[in-house]
């Protein structure tokens, strides 16, 4: 019993390991602006719409810049997918640039990111799309 319990311990690492070494794996870097003037901007996109592959592991960059108002704490800006929060998808970001890694959901569909601080004009309409494929 407690043999086969080590076994399957070793077997959990082993997985885990080796799934770290995939997600590590150069993931896509995307460039964002969370702007001053409550807007976001992907960098070298028209469109504020991130595609995605199901699942796949991401790496935002968010360059953060204050627009009139802010939180109490000091955040500028989020990015939020309502129902996908408690994923790691609830990004809160002080002014200057930051980093996250992120997945994208299992499920294909549009998802909306928005901003969930308020920051002043234009706040309402902070939003962007998640495209998952
Ligand atoms: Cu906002």
């Amino acid at each position: 019993m407690v043999v086969v319990k080590r076994l399957g311990t070793l077997a959990l690492l082993a997985a885990s390991a080796s799934a770290g070494i995939v997600a590590a794996a150069s993931p896509r870097i995307i460039e964002i602006v969370a702007d001053k003037d409550n807007r976001f901007k992907i960098v070298g996109s028209k469109k504020p719409i991130i595609t995605a592959h199901a699942k796949e592991v991401l790496r935002l960059r968010i360059i953060a810049h204050k627009g009139s108002e802010m939180d109490k704490d000091g955040t500028v800006h989020s990015l939020t997918i309502k129902q996908l929060k408690d994923q790691g998808w609830d990004l809160r970001v002080k002014e200057g640039t930051h980093e996250f890694a992120v997945v994208a959901p299992p499920t294909p569909g549009e998802y909306t990111i928005e901003c969930a601080v308020k920051c002043g004009d234009g706040h309402d309409d902070m939003r962007m799309k998640l495209l998952v494929q």
